[in-house]
């Protein structure tokens, strides 16, 4: 009798534990999915594309880099019932004028790429890239400064 009352007690305590963080995950709103041996989330809160990077890292994430086909229509799936947002992902040319490049890999964009009409418009205050809600989600350089949605990838280490 003892050690079932035990067990009872063992059972709701670990039941408990449990309990907490997925409680913590409800609250952010945040979206994940997931593509090849990538996971990516899609945030629940606008910020600029500093703060958007930063929110990132703390989830053991990064801005996503979208490096081929395939990883591109994962992104647009899963953005597509979001019709009236724009997102940051990780492209900027803050490094170099004009020289657009992952932030998140270290590496210069392409060959995958699908940048919208006339862009990157170069603009002196374009650094950061977004996936344009207005151009059906291509990309554009804009102002880092806007607060917008943007979406964090996660690769297993390798
Ligand atoms: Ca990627
Ligand atoms: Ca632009």
């Amino acid at each position: 009798m003892y050690s079932i009352v035990k067990f009872a007690f063992l059972f709701v305590a670990v039941q408990s534990v449990v309990s907490i963080p997925a409680n913590e995950d409800e609250k952010t709103l945040d979206l994940r999915f997931e593509y090849g041996n990538a996971t990516y989330l899609i945030s629940s809160m606008r910020l600029d594309w500093y703060h958007a990077r930063n929110y990132c890292k703390v989830q053991g994430m990064d801005l996503v880099s979208i490096e081929s086909v395939g990883e591109n229509s994962a992104v647009m799936n899963a953005v597509s019932d979001m019709l009236t947002e724009s997102f940051w992902i990780s492209g900027s040319d803050l490094y170099q004028e004009g020289a657009f490049y992952w932030d998140s890999t270290g590496r210069a964009i392409g060959p995958f790429q699908n940048w919208a009409p006339n862009e990157p418009s170069g603009d002196r205050n374009e650094h950061c890239v977004e996936l344009n809600i207005n151009v059906n989600h291509l990309w554009n350089d804009v102002n880092c400064d806007l607060e917008k949605l943007f979406i964090c990838e996660m690769n297993p280490c390798v």
